[in-house]
């Protein structure tokens, strides 16, 4: 059994998401997500999510590519997080190249490209704008 572990926030969850966690899902048997919680997206971006992090946990753990859902407390956390979830691949999106090679002593570290023309960010401006 091959488990593959990949971490985001997912907030105002849309297509991108949904396609990085099933093409994430064919690196393996089984897919382990970590989900930012409120305080790390804080930190990470500035700004506080819209979906709070017990919505976001529902979500994804609702989706049939996903087998698992925990928080993500600290970006700092992967290995300690890949050595407790068994994972042999890390699947990350391409905004984060070469960041997580370091943890390649451990698991197989992959990047897929992101999925072109969206992103929560947008989303949220083009509703802004109308
Ligand atoms: N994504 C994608 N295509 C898009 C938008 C997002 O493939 N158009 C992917 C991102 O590359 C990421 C995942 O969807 O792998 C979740 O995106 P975010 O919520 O923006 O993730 P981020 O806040 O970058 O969190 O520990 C790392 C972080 O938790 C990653």
């Amino acid at each position: 059994m091959k488990n593959v572990i990949t971490f985001g926030t997912f907030d105002v969850f849309h297509f991108g998401h949904a396609r990085i966690l099933e093409r994430a899902k064919e690196h393996g048997d089984r897919l382990i997500v970590g989900v930012s919680t409120d305080n790390l997206n804080l930190k990470k971006k500035s700004r506080r999510p819209l979906y709070k992090q017990n919505e976001r946990l529902h979500i994804i753990n609702s989706l049939k590519s996903v087998d698992m859902a925990f928080y993500e407390e600290s970006l700092e956390m992967k290995r300690e997080y890949i050595i407790q979830h068994n994972a042999h691949t890390l699947v990350m999106g391409d905004d984060w190249k070469g960041k997580f090679d370091h943890l390649n002593d451990i698991c197989d570290v992959v990047y897929l490209e992101r999925t072109p023309s969206i992103s929560t960010t947008e989303i949220i401006e083009i509703i802004r704008s109308q």
